[in-house]
């Protein structure tokens, strides 16, 4: 039987993604019965916002879960994979940020505008995971193309704002360009090398190949997500100083002919997607406009001629809302319209 009011979880509420967590459930007018706000001793105590009402942070425990309906987790993958089997087994359904669970077989991998079906499958481990921020705007994008004319290779370099690292991230950033101006001492915690003033073509760890992981994720997930392994992916994902939105520059060749007008058209009826193509106006998609949004903007849209069938275009969104918070937050709306 149909609940009138949901029971939600939010674990790392106090961080980037947690605080657009709330943002988007209010926003959206999400059935919320309790909220329960979860994250470290660190910050246990705090009060945060909802709807008007002030929320203490809870410190995550073994049961935490209990009565609760939805848990939606984004304090990193380790968290994760203590605390879901915990949430499942305490009956709620779980909706993972993290990568930890991405790519096992039996755990869907939802973007709402391109694989919805895919809920269904929630029951097989009780957990449904939102892909990595740099893959959902790209296969919102490309799902209506590659449905109309199979995309065969996809190029892309990722042009990724600090708030994907977090809280301390975006402090960093700021940090740093102030202590730029005043000769004050650079603080460096999350990033490798300053990021101020600067672009830093590492983003996470190295892999063999020398690939980094925030690559390899985009490769996988869309193969998953699109559900085609024998797609030709491959990824550069660099941090830019740039507070919030990430921008992607994608080159694809599909198998069938499309003009950069047929890709308009697409796009134009796309879900999700806003096209901003309009460069005689200098319309074109930008961080900046791509915050608080909750479209993927796709613009700078033309042929490449120095393949057959090539494509260019360039893709932005709000990383902590379609990237994150939203996108779980739609997979949540789902569950509970046609599963729960
Ligand atoms: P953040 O700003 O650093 O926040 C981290 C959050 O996790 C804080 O609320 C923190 O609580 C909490 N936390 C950390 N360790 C914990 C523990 N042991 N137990 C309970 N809570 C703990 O990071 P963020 O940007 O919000 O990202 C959080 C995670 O979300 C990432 O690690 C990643 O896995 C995922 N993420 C996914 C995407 C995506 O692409 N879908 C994008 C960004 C992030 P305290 O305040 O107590 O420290
Ligand atoms: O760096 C970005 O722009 C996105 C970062 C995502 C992220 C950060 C830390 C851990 C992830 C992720 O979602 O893949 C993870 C992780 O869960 O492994």
């Amino acid at each position: 039987m149909k609940k009138e009011k949901y029971n939600v979880a939010v674990v790392g509420a106090t961080g980037a993604v947690g605080e657009q967590m709330r943002e988007v459930l209010e926003e959206r007018l999400f059935p919320v019965g309790e909220l329960r706000l979860l994250a470290s001793e660190r910050s246990a105590g705090q009060f945060l916002e909802f709807r008007g009402e002030e929320f203490r942070v809870e410190v995550l425990r073994e049961d935490s879960f209990n009565g609760i309906h939805i848990a939606l987790l984004s304090a990193g993958g380790n968290v994760s994979a203590n605390s879901a089997p915990l949430a499942v087994a305490a009956g709620s359904v779980v909706v993972d940020n993290t990568a930890h669970f991405r790519m096992e077989p039996d755990v869907p991998l939802v973007v709402p505008e391109v694989n919805p079906n895919e809920i269904a499958h929630y029951k097989r481990r009780g957990i449904i995971a939102n892909p990595n921020c740099s893959t959902i705007q790209m296969v919102v994008a490309l799902k209506p193309i590659h449905d109309a004319a199979r995309i065969k290779r996809i190029v892309v370099s990722s042009y990724q704002s600090v708030s994907g690292a977090g809280r301390i991230a975006m402090e960093e950033l700021g940090q740093q360009t102030a202590a730029l101006f005043s000769g004050k001492e650079l603080k460096k915690e999350k990033f490798p090398h300053q990021i101020a003033f600067n672009c830093i073509p590492h983003i996470d760890t190295f892999l063999d190949g020398g690939y980094t992981k925030e690559e390899m994720k985009m490769v996988n997930e869309t193969r998953k997500i699109l559900g085609d392994a024998s797609l030709r992916i491959t990824a550069t994902a660099v941090r830019v100083p740039v507070f919030c939105g990430h921008s992607e520059s994608v080159n694809i060749e599909t198998e069938k002919k499309l003009t950069a007008k047929d890709v308009k058209a697409i796009l134009r009826e796309a879900p999700g997607v806003l096209l901003c193509d309009d460069p005689e106006r200098n319309i074109y998609p930008m961080a900046i406009d791509a915050v608080g949004k909750d479209a993927t903007l796709v613009g700078r849209i033309r042929e490449d001629d120095s393949v057959p069938n090539g494509i260019n275009l360039w893709i932005v969104a709000d990383n902590l809302r379609k990237g994150a918070a939203l996108n779980a937050v739609q997979i949540a709306e789902i569950l509970i319209r046609d599963y729960l």
